[in-house]
């Protein structure tokens, strides 16, 4: 191309494609505004104390949906996803520990943040002067509501961003630039009566559609928690050693979601195909060495080690009683 793109609807077009060529899922905008509703539900999700010991997430509540605040003159968010969903057998291996989906593969933060860098280069490369802030889940910024707002998916009760294509196994993340993009239009909610993740969510975890409280998640103790695990949640985590997928697992939308073109996010060898009790062997070198690439060093290694221990110990006593089928029930003991 000659120059930078004359109008508004000429630089979402071109953003989006550029996006798409950096190996994106998807690419949308949304106006530099609040989304309807997010900062309101932010702040009771805090007075309720849906967000556990998550400290950090109280910090600063009313800048994590104000473009304003996030980028001073901002003028438009550009929203990616990245599918992460590969439909590889091993981690569902009998005998082996749990371990969601999203951190079979390399550290989404790393792996997102690069292509965001990406494309904000061929952006800056026709207009050097655009200001810019990028996010992905690195600072107090809510990407599905931006996310929501620029069309790549609806909030569906689970609280997963969910697209009709992609289901909901993808990450999200942020670009906030001062440059004026036509946005696209929202995606409609189409949970319609489903309720199926809040039937299958094995610790009520969802005490209405579309709100979940940490404090019953188990995604929440096994990777957020550091420390012992208070009761119930030892015996609740059931298998999960770290995250728990099963409110997305059953949401008709993933049925049929895209396989990943990423090819970092193919499963790591040495990381879910792990018994739990290998994790034991390890000392905290051998451990921090096996995760540091992937998402799963957000858990320290005691921790990891204390979530291994005990899904080997819930595996063990569902064996003959449950014939290993009730997993991660609560209050099994
Ligand atoms: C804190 C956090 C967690 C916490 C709390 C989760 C939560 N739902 O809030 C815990 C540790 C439990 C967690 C778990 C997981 N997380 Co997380 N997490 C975040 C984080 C850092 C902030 C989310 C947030 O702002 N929560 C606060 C609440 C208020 O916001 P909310 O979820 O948007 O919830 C409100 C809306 O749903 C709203 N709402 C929206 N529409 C509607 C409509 C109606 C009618 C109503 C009434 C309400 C409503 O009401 C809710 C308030 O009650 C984001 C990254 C980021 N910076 O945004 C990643 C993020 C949400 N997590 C992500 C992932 C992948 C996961 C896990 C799948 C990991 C795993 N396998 O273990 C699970 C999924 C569990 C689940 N069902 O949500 C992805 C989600 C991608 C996607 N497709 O949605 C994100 C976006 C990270 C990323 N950059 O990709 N996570
Ligand atoms: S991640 Fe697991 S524990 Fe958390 S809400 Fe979903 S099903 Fe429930
Ligand atoms: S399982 Fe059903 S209710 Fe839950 S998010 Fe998926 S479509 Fe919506």
């Amino acid at each position: 191309m000659s120059g930078p793109p004359g109008t508004p609807l000429a630089w979402r077009d071109w953003i989006r494609s550029r996006g798409l060529e950096i190996g994106f899922t998807s690419v949308g905008i949304a106006a530099a505004r609040e989304p309807d509703a997010a900062r309101e539900r932010l702040l009771s999700w805090l007075l309720r104390g849906d967000h556990a010991g998550m400290a950090w997430m109280a910090r600063e509540p009313e800048r994590r949906a104000d473009p304003e605040a996030i980028l001073p003159g901002c003028r438009a968010v550009i929203s990616v996803s990245l599918q992460y969903h590969h439909p590889d057998p091993v981690p569902l291996a009998p005998g082996l520990p749990k371990v969601s989906r999203y951190a079979w593969g390399d550290d989404y933060h790393q792996v997102v943040g690069e292509k965001l860098h990406a494309l904000l280069a061929e952006v800056q490369r026709l207009r050097p002067d655009v200001r810019s802030r990028i996010a992905c889940d690195t600072s107090p910024v809510m990407d599905k509501a931006f996310a929501a707002a620029a069309g790549l998916g609806w909030i569906g009760k689970n609280t997963c961003l969910i697209h009709p294509r992609q289901g909901s196994w993808f990450f999200l993340g942020s670009l906030f630039v001062d440059l004026e993009i036509a946005s696209d239009p929202p995606v409609r909610d189409l949970c319609g009566s489903c309720r199926r993740c809040l039937d299958a969510c094995p610790t009520g975890a969802f005490p209405a559609p579309y709100q979940l409280d940490a404090r019953r998640c188990i995604a929440y103790w096994n990777i957020e928690h550091r420390g012992d695990l208070p009761e119930p949640w030892p015996a609740a985590i059931g298998e999960w050693m770290v995250g728990c997928d099963i409110c997305q697992d059953v949401c008709p939308w993933n049925r049929k979601a895209l396989p990943s073109t990423e090819p970092r996010f193919r499963p790591r060898p040495g990381l879910a195909d792990l018994p739990a009790v290998r994790w034991l062997e390890f000392d905290d070198a051998e451990i921090r060495r096996r995760i540091r690439p992937t998402a799963v060093s957000r858990i320290k290694p005691p921790d990891l080690r204390r979530n291994a221990r005990q899904v080997e110990r819930n595996r063990s006593a569902n064996l003959p009683a449950a014939g290993g089928e009730d997993r991660g029930g609560a209050n099994e003991s």
